[in-house]
C-alpha cells in the first residue's frame, strides 16, 4: 500500500529541506518505497481534519491504510522496521542505531531548535543579547561531543542507518548559521548524507513543491 505523508504547501524554509517531512521523504527514498504527498496550508494544519491525524496540528503525518502516525522520528522508525536498509540485522547493532535515532532527536536537536527559535522569534526581546551566547554554547557543547565521537568515521556506527539519517537532518538546521564550519568532520558527515542518491531525490521532491514544479 502506498503511504501518504503531509508536507507544507509553502515551506517557510523556501525549499531548503529543513521541514521535517524531509526526513520521512529521505527514509522512504532510501528503502525504495513510493509515496504520495498531501500538501497542507498553515490554517489547514490547525483544522479538526488534520488534528485527527496530528494532535499538535503539525507536519509531517503518515497514513498507510488504517495506520496513522505523526512525529518524524516515529515515522522514520516505522519505515526502518518495515523495510531493509535503514537498520542493521544484528540485534546489538540495531539497538545502537536506534539509540542514535533518539540521540539525534532528544539530545542534539533540542538545543539547535532553541537557538533557531530564539533567532527567529525572540530577536526583539530585551534579554535576547544575553541569552544568545548561552544558547550558542549549548549547541557548541553538543557539537563538540558529537564531533569527538564521530572522529574520522563515515557514519555514527559503522554502516549508514536511520540514526545517521536523522542526525544529518538535525545538523542541517545549522547550515545557515555557519556553526558547523568549525567542525570539519561534522560538515563532511552532513555532506556525505546529502550526497546519497536517496537524499537528493527527497530534496528535489520537496524543493519542487516550493518552486511549483511538483506534480503531487
Ligand atoms: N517533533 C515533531 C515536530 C514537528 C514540527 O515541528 N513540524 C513543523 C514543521 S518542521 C510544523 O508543523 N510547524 C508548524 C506548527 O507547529 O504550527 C516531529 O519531529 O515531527
Amino acid at each position: 500500500m502506498t503511504p501518504t505523508i503531509t508536507a507544507f504547501e509553502r515551506s517557510p524554509d523556501r525549499g531548503r529541506g529543513l521541514a521535517r517531512d524531509m526526513r520521512v521523504r529521505w527514509a522512504l527514498e532510501e528503502v525504495g518505497q513510493p509515496y504520495e504527498v498531501r500538501l497542507v496550508s498553515f490554517s489547514e494544519m490547525k483544522e479538526p481534519a488534520h488534528r485527527r491525524l496530528h494532535p499538535f496540528g503539525q507536519i509531517p503525518t503518515y497514513e498507510e491504510g488504517d495506520l496513522v502516525l505523526f512525529e518524524s522520528g516515529a515515522i522514520v522508525f516505522h519505515i526502518a522496521e518495515r523495510h531493509a536498509g535503514l537498520l542493521p540485522d544484528n540485534a546489538n547493532a540495531r539497538a545502537r542505531a536506534i539509540t542514535w535515532m533518539f540521540a539525534a532527536l532528544n539530545t542534539v536537536e533540542p538545543p539547535i531548535v532553541d537557538l533557531g527559535t530564539a533567532a527567529l522569534l525572540e530577536r526583539d526581546k530585551t534579554w535576547y543579547a544575553e541569552r544568545l551566547p548561552v544558547l550558542q554554547d549549548r549547541v557548541r557543547e553538543r557539537l563538540d561531543q558529537l564531533s569527538n565521537r564521530l572522529g574520522d568515521a563515515d557514519w555514527l556506527d559503522e554502516a549508514f542507518s536511520a540514526g545517521d539519517l536523522l542526525m544529518v537532518t538535525v545538523l542541517r538546521r545549522l547550515n545557515a548559521s555557519g556553526t558547523l564550519e568549525a567542525y570539519p568532520n561534522l560538515s563532511a558527515y552532513v555532506a556525505r548524507g546529502e550526497a546519497r542518491p536517496a537524499y537528493k531525490r527527497a530534496f528535489d521532491a520537496q524543493l519542487a513543491v516550493f518552486t511549483g514544479a511538483s506534480t503531487r
